[in-house]
């Protein structure tokens, strides 16, 4: 049979301890499937909540059921869900742990509800107060409400990610496998509060978790002291920001942009240097001029090369031997970008008269409009090349 712990993180809760933990256990006899357990993780509350439980673990009905985890100091709440799922999926042996409140917030009937979606093959499982069926208290003041709901938007809305509405709540159930994963990444210290919350969930859905909601009405404490403060609104805000930026200098079309960029400049500074040291020459067709542009084209294309391989497409990074038959391949697919903008160019003149908007610097040259026109050019090639990076040169694993 599995086993799923319910882990209480505890911090001056001497009023709330008990009736949580006989609410929450009283509803583990409707539970057949799985071994449930509870784990009180408590900092040494200067209220002695931990004498409470310790207390508890001798009433027959908790035997082995009820376990006490101690930190010898405050290591807020991230810290201690760490240390209890370390203890929960370590040598409490659990499958699943869950994330619940001691204030009796959390509504403890749902706890069958998570596992069966677990059972159903969802990775981790929220209680959510932000779908149908969910809740905050009525009587919350409007700041609150407003602050809650807005808190959550922004959420959403920062990262980008609408299919989860409740970022910030703090009942869950976690399954194992995403634990292995993302607990490695977490650093208690920077996660303080909702960010612990928030920065959990985060990664988990990053990895492509299957993380689903559950809607619960959320209860206000009725004893003992809140522990969130305005720092932990600002503590999650600057996580998020941090995290949004991140995501985007990851962005594989960011790191190709670049790269891209880079490669412009690189054409446009080899190219007044070769003019400096190609002689002039006339032969046939080609000038001195027109080697020039060619070489500070090639210039462009190895840095691009170079830098797509180990940045861009640092997952698909060629092997040595690959090197020079993909170089050739990345050199046609520049050339293909050349060509698309020669097209364009002449089309562009034919029906729209745009043919001097699109030249290239080698039909016309002219320092100032040819900055410009090495740019539009790059623009248009840009889509094609994207496309050839990824159909030919660092084609995905097969
Ligand atoms: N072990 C431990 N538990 C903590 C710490 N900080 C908070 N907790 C517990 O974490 C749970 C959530 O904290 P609360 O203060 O209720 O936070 P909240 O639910 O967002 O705030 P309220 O809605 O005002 O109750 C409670 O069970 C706290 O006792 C901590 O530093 N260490
Ligand atoms: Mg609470």
């Amino acid at each position: 049979m599995n086993k799923a712990i319910v882990i209480i993180p505890t911090y001056n809760e001497r009023d709330n301890i008990e009736p949580t933990i006989s609410r929450v256990f009283d509803n583990f006899s409707q539970i057949k499937n799985w071994e449930m357990h509870i784990l009180v993780v408590d900092d040494t509350s200067p209220d002695k909540t931990y004498e409470v439980v310790k207390k508890l673990q001798k009433k027959k009905k908790y035997i082995s059921k009820l376990h006490l985890l101690m930190n010898k100091q405050k290591v807020g709440l991230g810290g201690a869900y760490l240390k209890g799922m370390a203890k929960a999926f370590g040598n409490l042996k659990a499958d699943v742990v869950f994330e619940f409140d001691a204030d009796l917030s959390h509504d403890p009937t749902k706890i069958p509800l998570f596992l069966d979606r677990i059972e159903q093959g969802d990775e981790m499982v929220l209680g959510s107060r932000y779908i149908p069926g969910g809740g905050i208290p009525e009587d919350w003041g409007f700041y609150r409400k407003v602050l809650s709901r807005v808190g959550n938007l922004v959420a959403r809305t920062i990262l980008t990610d609408f299919s989860i509405h409740d970022w910030t709540g703090g009942y869950r159930a976690i399954t194992k496998k995403v634990y292995e994963a993302v607990a490695p990444e977490m650093n208690s210290e920077k996660f303080i509060g909702y960010t612990f919350q928030i920065g959990f969930l985060h990664k988990s859905r990053s990895k492509g978790f299957k993380i689903s909601e559950v809607p619960y009405k959320f209860r206000d404490r009725t004893r003992g002291k809140s522990k969130m403060g305005p720092e932990y609104i600002k503590n999650a805000l600057s996580y998020m920001i941090k995290m949004k930026i991140q995501t985007i200098l990851n962005h594989r079309i960011f790191k190709f942009l670049m790269v891209g960029g880079i490669g412009t400049l690189v054409q446009l500074i080899t190219l007044q240097l070769f003019r400096a040291v190609v002689p002039e020459f006339d032969w046939l067709f080609i000038t001195g001029f027109v080697f020039a542009t060619f070489l500070s084209i090639e210039a462009a294309i190895v840095s691009n090369f170079a830098l797509n391989n180990i940045w861009t497409f640092a997952d698909r990074k060629l092997k040595a031997k690959q090197l020079p038959l993909k170089f050739i391949q990345f050199n046609v697919t520049s050339a293909g970008s050349i060509l698309i903008q020669l097209i364009v160019a002449t089309i562009g003149e034919r029906v729209f008269g745009l043919f001097k908007l699109l030249t290239l610097p080698v039909i016309n040259y002219d320092f100032d409009t040819g900055t410009l026109y090495v740019m539009i050019g790059i623009l248009i090639g840009l889509f094609w090349n994207f496309f050839a990076y990824n159909a030919f040169i660092w084609k995905k694993g097969k």
